[in-house]
């Protein structure tokens, strides 16, 4: 049986990736950080079948221990500081986690056990203002936020160690993935929870910022499967990994509005306040070396993904309804 270790369990593609490892009967380790609150929403229905260890990225003892006493064969590190607004609001914070946290976590594998395979979770928020489209391996960066630069020096110091200390070491390049498991504050999710909340007639009002943005978005279920092919190959390398067609946010919002029946101009209102001091306008992915040397596509498409999500947080906010109404 193989061990797994997830920095970032308790986010959505932690939990995700969890799934998918013990579907392939992995013993399954989990890293979490302290907190005076429980945050497992998203584990619960695995904590019978998982172990969580405390340690934080932000510790540099807490990870070699961790390591030694796990002694895992792969390692994903998923945890980030990872919503793009709040890096400008804590950029210290964002590079501490996003950045130097994949230094002390790459440093407690060249001190505890060189053969352990270790995947980095880089971002095509790397790719930025764009320097050609669509963004492949070899696209230089030009990072926008405080977030993607502190994932470039995450990306770059990955490279680094596996040409410094022939480690096995790969980043994935993942474009925006989603799910119902999304966090509300990122864009397709706090449509989709407003768009249930306005059909239920719980609200009628979702304020948004750049409407024009595009990005590639696909399902996050399909994007875990890309992070293990990468570690089962015989040389580590990076990949990009996204679906290749990019949508608006707008072209969002008319889908998870038409899919309940509701006309999006007159609930959606522009909040100036939400929009960047810095955008990434267009992100298109690629992943023809992930399509062709990892086998890897991807089975749920774009329409597919919002109405999914729309529906869940039907099911969500009907739920959540009835427990405020309990208390
Ligand atoms: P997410 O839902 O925001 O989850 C982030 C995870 O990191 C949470 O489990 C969080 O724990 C943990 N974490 C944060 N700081 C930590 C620290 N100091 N020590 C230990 N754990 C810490 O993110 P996600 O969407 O699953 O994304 C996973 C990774 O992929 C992130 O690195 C993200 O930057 C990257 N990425 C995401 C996308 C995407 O579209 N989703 C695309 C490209 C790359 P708590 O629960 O305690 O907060
Ligand atoms: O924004 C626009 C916003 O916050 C998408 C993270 O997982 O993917 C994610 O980063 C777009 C942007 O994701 C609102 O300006 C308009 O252009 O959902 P988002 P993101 O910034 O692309 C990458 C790949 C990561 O690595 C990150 O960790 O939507 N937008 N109005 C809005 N965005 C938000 N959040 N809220 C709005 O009201």
């Amino acid at each position: 049986m193989r061990t797994a270790l997830i920095t970032g369990i308790t986010g959505q593609d932690g939990s995700y990736l969890a799934e998918f490892l013990l579907k392939k009967n992995y013993r399954v380790v989990g890293m979490v950080r302290r907190s005076s609150t429980e945050n497992f929403e998203r584990i619960e229905h695995l904590q019978d079948k998982i172990e969580l260890r405390q340690a934080d990225l932000l510790d540099q003892l807490s990870l070699i221990t961790l390591l030694e006493d796990v002694r895992p064969q792969e390692i994903y590190n998923l945890a980030a500081q990872s919503f793009v607004p709040t890096s400008w609001e804590q950029p210290v914070l964002t590079a501490e986690f996003t950045a130097l946290g994949v230094t002390r976590l790459l440093e407690a594998v060249k001190l505890v056990d060189r053969s352990i395979r270790f995947y980095q979770a880089s971002s095509s928020e790397m790719f930025g203002k764009v320097r050609e489209t669509p963004q492949n391996e070899k696209t230089p960066f030009y990072p926008r936020s405080p977030y993607g630069v502190a994932k470039v020096y995450g990306h770059f110091l990955t490279v680094n160690y596996r040409e410094s200390y022939d480690l096995f070491a790969c980043s994935g390049i993942l474009f925006n993935h989603e799910s119902p498991r999304r966090g509300k504050e990122f864009v397709s999710r706090k449509i989709s929870y407003n768009v249930a909340r306005i059909r239920l007639g719980l609200s009628n009002e979702l304020k948004l910022g750049n409407l024009k943005a595009a990005r590639d978005w696909g399902y996050a279920g399909d994007y875990v499967r890309a992070m293990w092919m990468m570690l089962q190959q015989e040389e580590p390398q990076d990949f990009v990994v996204g679906t290749g067609r990019a949508h608006t946010v707008q072209d969002l919002v008319e889908i998870a509005f038409d899919h309940v029946g509701l006309d999006w101009k007159k609930h959606v209102k522009l909040d100036p306040a939400l929009v960047r001091p810095a955008e990434v306008d267009h992100l298109i992915a690629d992943a023809t070396r992930a399509c062709t040397i990892l086998k890897w596509k991807p089975e749920v498409d774009f329409e597919g993904l919002v109405r999914m999500m729309v529906d869940a947080d039907l099911e969500y906010v009907r739920r959540e309804t009835a427990a405020s109404g309990k208390s």
